[in-house]
């Protein structure tokens, strides 16, 4: 029986959710309505305790609601909510972004990751005078109508690689490669490669579950984007400060030209990010000619939740520590699958990682996801819901660990995951 705070939800918000993945669409059941959180958990409106998986999709790396951040927005917050004008705090964030990623020069705050790629995209066409860009099928880089093309995150839950009012006229310039297929992507150059703006690319994915890139992968695209005059964006909405401090370009040494950021660098509030080098920063107004604007950018409250969350995290030891707690949980599902004869396997780096329902070691691409076992990932989906451990509700998305999650909170994960797997077979 559906819930009544989903069908309250449903009949006046389309499908009850205001965000696709959160309907519980894949997986089947009702979504989880969440009255709080705090550290690892979070507590459902009917009273449910959950160990979180999720973390808002990224954000909450420290935890949730942790109170040195809680502080400082509430003390942020009684100053004034917005002033649509500058602020220091701004500058203060910047500071940090561009100390803590130094391919980033310059930096323009926007609300959300979406924001972030549509105007790093934008700038890139407008630096270059091009108008082609090329993504990579099932990567995702927010629902402005030229990435929507071949997406991840929802797009690929449920089904819509390409949505409905997008005319085809915003979307004809976006060519898709393969991820990890370098040698396509050179094939795209040689026919296209005057016209090309940008490559953009979550350098780890995250929105088709999480991918590694093979070795020489990111070499390439930066190699093929200098050959060709491209600009070369990550998208580091959801690896920029979750994978390592200097996000995956740290972990891959490859320096893209832009990067956009989201998630993690508002910790928690409604902030993104994009920045890069100087001379192509140059070009957005008002500066240059490139438009891109925002009422709430920059809004004090956002810049306050990220100052704190990038100070925290500069703690020493804060990644080791965070990468063993995840390789904790990985390796225990992998050893709970394994002893019941459930094909598993599962990617990790830092504060975030992936499972997959397939007996392919190396899973590289769009499609080695889509073969992945869908049944097997919907009933561990709902069975650790029902031994109360949250993980995204979708077989696409990546999995988040944060700096509050217990050795002990993740042995109790593994001990559910043994249950689990032991009436699969
Ligand atoms: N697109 C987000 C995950 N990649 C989901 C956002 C949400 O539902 O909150």
């Amino acid at each position: 029986m559906t819930s009544e705070y989903f069908q309250r939800a449903r009949a006046v918000i389309p499908g009850g959710v205001n965000s696709p993945v959160r309907a519980f669409g894949s997986v089947g059941g009702d979504p989880v309505f969440f009255a709080s959180a705090q550290g690892a958990k979070v507590t459902s409106e009917d009273g449910r305790v959950f160990t979180d998986y999720v973390g808002s999709w990224g954000p909450m790396i420290l935890g949730h609601a942790h109170p040195q951040v809680i502080e400082k927005v509430v003390e942020v917050a009684r100053r004034g909510l917005s002033f649509g004008a500058p602020t220091v705090l701004e500058t203060v964030l910047a500071e940090e972004i561009c100390k803590l990623v130094p391919s980033i020069e310059q930096v323009r705050m926007v609300n959300s990751g979406t924001e972030a790629t549509m105007s790093a995209i934008r700038l890139a066409r407008g630096y270059t005078q091009r108008p082609l860009i090329v993504k990579f099928a099932g990567c995702y880089h927010g629902h402005s109508d030229a990435l929507l093309v071949k997406a991840g995150s929802g797009a690929l839950t449920l089904g819509i690689p390409g949505s409905a009012g997008v005319p085809p006229g915003a979307a004809g310039d976006t060519l898709t490669a393969t991820y990890n297929d370098a040698e396509e992507l050179a094939a795209i150059f040689a026919t296209y490669g005057e016209r090309i703006a940008a490559v953009i690319v979550e350098p780890i994915t995250g929105n088709m579950n999480m991918i590694l890139p093979q070795r020489g992968f990111l070499e390439t695209l930066r190699d093929v984007c200098d050959q060709h005059g491209a600009v070369l964006i990550f998208d580091e909405v959801m690896t920029g400060f979750r994978v390592a401090l200097g996000g995956a370009q740290a972990v891959y040494q490859v320096k893209p030209d832009l990067t956009t950021l989201g998630k993690i660098v508002g910790g928690g509030m409604p902030v993104g990010a994009f920045g890069g080098r100087r001379d192509i920063m140059a070009t957005i107004a008002p500066q240059g000619p490139v438009y891109q604007a925002g009422t709430l950018s920059g809004n004090p409250v956002g810049m306050a939740a990220g100052i704190e969350t990038l100070r925290l995290i500069q703690v020493p030891g804060f990644y080791d520590a965070l990468s063993r707690t995840t390789l904790r949980l990985t390796e225990g599902l992998e050893r709970s699958a394994a002893k019941y004869g459930v094909p598993l396997s599962t990617n990790q780096l830092g504060g975030m990682f992936g499972v997959f329902f397939s007996d392919l070691d190396d899973i590289s691409c769009y499609d080695d996801v889509a073969a992945c076992n869908a049944d097997h990932f919907k009933a561990f989906f709902a069975a650790m819901l029902a031994h109360g451990q949250y993980f995204a509700p979708s077989s696409y998305e990546a999995g988040f660990v944060s700096a509050a999650h217990t050795e002990g909170d993740i042995d109790s994960t593994i001990d559910a995951a043994q249950k689990v797997f032991a009436k699969f077979t």
